[in-house]
């Protein structure tokens, strides 16, 4: 949705309940999993190879034209799910207890992606390649926007020590094409899956549906 936000390429969003996932959705999506984008009717499934269909049909191009760099920026898109598995481990946990067992592995995680913001870069940023939006940051944005919003309650702090990250993260939850990708009620139904799943983090934040009322 980013990148599609990004190119400005016209596109219709169906959400879908992944507790009850429609049988059409499950036909078109090998893994039932989100996202799919359906081009002309063919289902395109995997975020990253979606990113590099949109990217190599569609101007501006995103990812850098050295064949270098870009399979530098391809490998470090390859490391979210690490990324992200660090950053979920702090919230999505049961209790305070496994919330600081969490704190105390993800630094490691997160370490890399610093010296990599560190390294990567001929320029100051704000962005993964400098000032132009690219492939990383879409690939990442999604998970630093959902850690900004649970960390605004949990104060970890853990962050601090990583202040490439932290101001990358800041970059891009600034940017109306990256916080604008998601529903408006976003924040809303991300607490109440919280909640839901029975984790800790939920707890600490009131019930969207009374919030309302
Ligand atoms: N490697 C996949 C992962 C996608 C993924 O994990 N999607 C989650 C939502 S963010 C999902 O659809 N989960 C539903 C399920 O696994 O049942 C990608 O990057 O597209």
């Amino acid at each position: 949705m980013i990148l599609l936000r990004a190119k400005d390429i016209e596109f219709e969003v169906t959400y879908i309940n992944l507790q009850d996932k429609p049988d059409w959705f499950l036909e078109i999506s090998p893994h039932g999993k989100v996202p799919v984008l359906s081009v002309d009717g063919v289902p395109l499934f995997e975020s990253n190879a979606i990113a590099e269909y949109l990217d190599e049909m569609v101007e501006p191009h995103l990812h850098p034209a050295d064949p270098i760099k870009r399979a530098r920026n391809r490998a470090w898109t390859d490391f979210v799910p690490d990324f992200a598995k660090g950053l979920s481990g702090i919230y999505y946990t049961k209790s305070e207890e496994e919330m600081q067992a969490g704190l105390a592995e993800a630094p490691k995680r997160i370490a890399k992606l610093e010296e990599a913001l560190g390294k990567e870069r001929d320029n100051d940023g704000p962005y993964f390649n400098g000032d132009k939006l690219c492939l990383v940051d879409a690939a990442y944005a999604p998970f630093l926007q959902r850690f900004a919003f649970v960390e605004a309650k949990l104060k970890t702090g853990v962050l601090n020590d990583f202040p490439r990250v932290q101001a990358w993260s800041d970059a891009l939850l600034a940017s109306d094409t990256i916080t604008g990708s998601v529903v408006s009620h976003f924040n809303d139904e991300f607490v109440k899956s919280l909640k839901r799943r029975g984790f800790y983090v939920g707890s600490l934040f009131a019930d969207p549906a009374a919030a309302a009322e």
